[in-house]
């Protein structure tokens, strides 16, 4: 099982190769505001792991399983940012929220709160209803 920090690793390296291609260790670094050198580490500690492979010159890319936990977890991300937002919360406060809880759900937890997503989505009005009770509170 990833760690929190782990999974947070896997998530940027995700991203970047998706929006850029590539991932280098710099980027990484930046994404995740930590020293250069503590991602080499957690690098090499994520290719022992099987989730990639580092080529100290070559960069690094993802495995087929760092690949799908990547994916998934960028897929939890996003879907937890759209609940919150869903159920009003402010969006200044949405993407630190997200980075709080992402790590501590169980992957059930996860899919219900993709059903109450789908359950508020498919009927406008319930997403009234909820913005109507919020207004008296
Ligand atoms: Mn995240």
């Amino acid at each position: 099982m990833p760690t929190p920090s782990m999974e947070d690793y896997i998530e940027q390296i995700y991203l970047l190769i998706e929006n850029k291609g590539y991932a280098r260790v710099s980027d990484i670094a930046e994404a995740l505001s930590v020293h250069p050198s503590s991602v080499t580490k957690m690098v090499q500690k994520l290719d022992k792991d099987g989730y990639l492979i580092y080529e100290r010159y070559r960069g690094l890319i993802l495995t087929a399983k760092g690949n799908k936990l990547g994916k998934r977890l960028v897929f939890r991300h996003d879907l937890l940012e759209q609940f919150l937002h869903l159920i009003g919360v402010k969006k200044e406060l949405i993407y630190e929220d997200v980075e709080g809880i992402e790590h501590h759900l169980s992957w059930d937890a996860i899919d219900r709160i993709g059903d109450l997503v789908q359950y508020f989505e498919s009927d406008e009005n319930r997403v009234k209803e909820l913005r109507n009770i919020q207004e008296d509170n």
